[in-house]
C-alpha cells in the first residue's frame, strides 16, 4: 500500500519506514529535519554518525531496498503544501511519527514549551484537517504515548487499552456503564500534546469518520534493527545526552563509557519498555490491520514490559560492573509507582515480544563502545527542570 511516513528521519519513524519498504509498502517520507537542527541548537549529536537523508535513501536502493522517496514539508506550518500532497500521493495511510517528543525539552523553558505545543498539535491537527479536506479515506497510524495515562494513580488496577469502562450515577440511584477515554495525567508538556492529540482524534473519528490507530508507546531502547545493520549509512540514531536520551539507552551508553548510571531520585518510577524491533513492527501491525469503516478510535498499548529505573540501573551494573549515582530528580513525578498494562491487541495479532535479555542489552553497550569517542560526557547531565524548586535542588547538588 502507498503510506506517508511522517517523521521518518527519526529514532523511530527511519527504522519503521525501512521496514515498510521492505514489507512491500510504497513509501514516502516526509519530514522537515527538525530534529536534526535541534541536536545543533543543543550542540549534542547522535552518538552514532547517521547519514544525509539523501545518503540513507541511496544506501537503501544499494543494498536492494525498494525506493522510497522524500518530501521535506513542516506538517504544523505548512498546511496547503500537506494538503497538496495528500492530494497528489493519495496515500491508503499515513504514519505520524512528527513530533517534538523529549520531555525534558519541552520543559527547558517558556520557548521549548510554546514550540513543543504549537508543533505537536499544530501538526497532529493539520493532518487531520487536511485528510477531511481532501475527501480521501486515509487510516492514519499514530505514535502516542503510555505517559498519557500517568504515573500515580492507577492503585495496582491494570490500565487498559485507551478506554476505561465506568459506572455513571444517576438521579434515581441506578447506574449505567460507559466506556469513555481514559483519563489523561500528563507528566509533561510534551506528555501534554499527546493527550490533546487524544482528543483531536476522539473529535475527528466522532465528526468526520476519519479511522486512526493510536499506539500508545513505551519508552523506545536499543538503536538498529536487521535492515538498518545492512549498511553503515542506513544506521539509526542513538541519543544519549540529558534532554533526548531515553531511560535505558542511557545507562547503557553511561555504562560502555565508565560513566556512573543517572539514577533520578530512588530510581521508585516504573515504565513500559519496547524494543526498537518490536515497535517497528507493531507499526506494521497496525497498519495492516486498520479500523473499519466507521469504527471508533483503535488504541493499543504498544509496549511488551515494566521495569522500574532503579532495577534497570542494577541489571546494566550486574552486567558491565557499573556504578550507580542516585541523583536529585529534575522531573516532578512520583517517586514510586507500579505499571500494570494490558497490552493483549498486539499479541492477539502474532506479536512476540522481545524482551530484556542479556544478549540484547550487551548488543547496545557494544555499539555504545564502538562509538564512544565521539561522546561529549558533558552532554550527559539532565539539567532540565521541571519547576524551579527542582532547578534548585539540581544546582545544589551540582
Ligand atoms: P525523533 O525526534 O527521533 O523523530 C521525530 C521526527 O519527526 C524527526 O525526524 C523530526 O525532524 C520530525 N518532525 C518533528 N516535527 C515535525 C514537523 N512539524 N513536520 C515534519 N517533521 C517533523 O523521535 P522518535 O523517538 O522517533 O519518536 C517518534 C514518535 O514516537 C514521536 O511522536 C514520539 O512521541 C513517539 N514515541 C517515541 C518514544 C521513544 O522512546 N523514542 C516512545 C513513545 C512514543
Ligand atoms: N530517568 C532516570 N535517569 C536518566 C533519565 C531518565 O532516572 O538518566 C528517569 C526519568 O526521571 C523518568 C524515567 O526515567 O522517571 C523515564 O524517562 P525517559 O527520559 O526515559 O522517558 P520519558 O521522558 O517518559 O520519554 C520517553 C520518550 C517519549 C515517550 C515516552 C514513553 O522520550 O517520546 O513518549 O518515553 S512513556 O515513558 O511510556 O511515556
Amino acid at each position: 500500500m502507498k503510506v506517508l511516513v511522517l517523521g521518518g528521519d527519526g529514532f523511530c519513524g527511519w527504522p519503521c519506514s525501512v521496514n515498510l519498504a521492505e514489507a512491500g509498502h510504497d513509501v514516502v517520507i516526509v519530514d522537515n529535519l527538525s530534529r536534526r537542527k535541534i541536536d545543533i541548537e543543543l550542540e549534542v549529536d547522535s552518538l552514532t554518525p547517521i547519514a544525509t537523508i539523501g545518503d540513507r535513501l541511496r544506501a537503501w536502493e544499494q543494498v536492494g531496498g525498494r525506493p522510497m522517496r522524500f518530501v521535506l514539508l513542516d506538517i504544523a506550518r505548512q498546511y496547503e503544501s500537506l494538503l497538496d500532497l495528500l492530494r497528489t500521493e493519495r496515500p491508503e495511510a499515513v504514519v505520524h511519527f512528527a513530533e517534538q517528543r523529549a520531555a525534558p525539552y519541552s520543559m527547558k523553558n517558556s520557548g521549548t514549551k510554546r514550540y513543543t505545543v504549537d508543533n505537536n498539535v499544530n501538526g497532529t491537527h493539520n493532518l487531520l484537517a487536511a485528510i477531511v479536506e481532501s475527501g480521501l479515506d486515509i487510516h492514519i497510524v499514530h505514535l502516542g504515548t503510555m505517559g498519557v495515562y500517568g504515573y500515580g494513580s492507577h492503585r495496582g488496577a491494570t490500565i487498559p487499552e485507551g478506554y476505561l469502562t465506568v459506572e455513571v450515577p444517576q438521579p434515581d440511584g441506578s447506574r449505567f456503564t460507559e466506556k469513555i477515554l481514559h483519563p489523561a495525567d500528563p507528566g509533561s508538556v510534551y506528555h501534554m500534546t499527546k493527550t490533546l492529540d487524544q482528543l483531536l482524534f476522539y473529535y475527528y473519528n466522532k465528526n468526520d469518520s476519519v479511522r486512526v490507530t493510536d499506539l500508545h508507546q513505551g519508552i523506545v531502547w536499543g538503536t538498529n534493527t536487521d535492515l538498518t545493520d545492512r549498511d553503515p549509512r542506513l544506521t539509526n540514531r542513538f541519543d544519549y545526552d540529558g534532554d533526548y536520551g531515553t531511560v535505558l539507552n542511557r545507562f547503557l551508553m553511561q555504562a560502555a563509557i565508565g560513566h556512573p548510571l543517572t539514577v533520578h531520585g530512588t530510581g521508585g518510577q516504573t515504565r513500559a519498555f519496547i524494543h526498537i524491533r518490536d515497535s517497528v513492527r507493531c507499526v506494521q501491525l497496525a497498519l495492516e490491520h486498520p479500523p473499519a469503516s466507521g469504527e471508533k478510535v483503535k488504541i493499543f498499548n504498544q509496549m511488551t514490559e515494566s521495569h522500574q529505573v532503579g532495577e534497570l540501573a542494577r541489571k546494566v551494573a550486574a552486567l558491565t560492573g557499573a556504578e550507580i549515582a542516585y541523583l536529585p530528580n529534575p522531573r516532578k513525578e512520583a517517586v514510586e509507582n507500579d505499571l500494570i498494562v494490558d497490552n493483549r491487541c498486539f499479541i492477539e495479532l502474532g506479536l512476540e515480544p522481545t524482551t530484556l535479555d542479556d544478549g540484547l542489552l550487551a548488543e547496545v553497550v557494544d555499539v555504545a563502545r564502538r562509538w564512544a569517542d565521539r561522546c561529549d560526557r558533558s552532554r550527559i547531565p539532565c539539567l532540565s527542570a521541571w519547576t524551579t524548586r527542582q532547578a534548585e535542588a539540581i544546582q545544589a547538588a551540582v
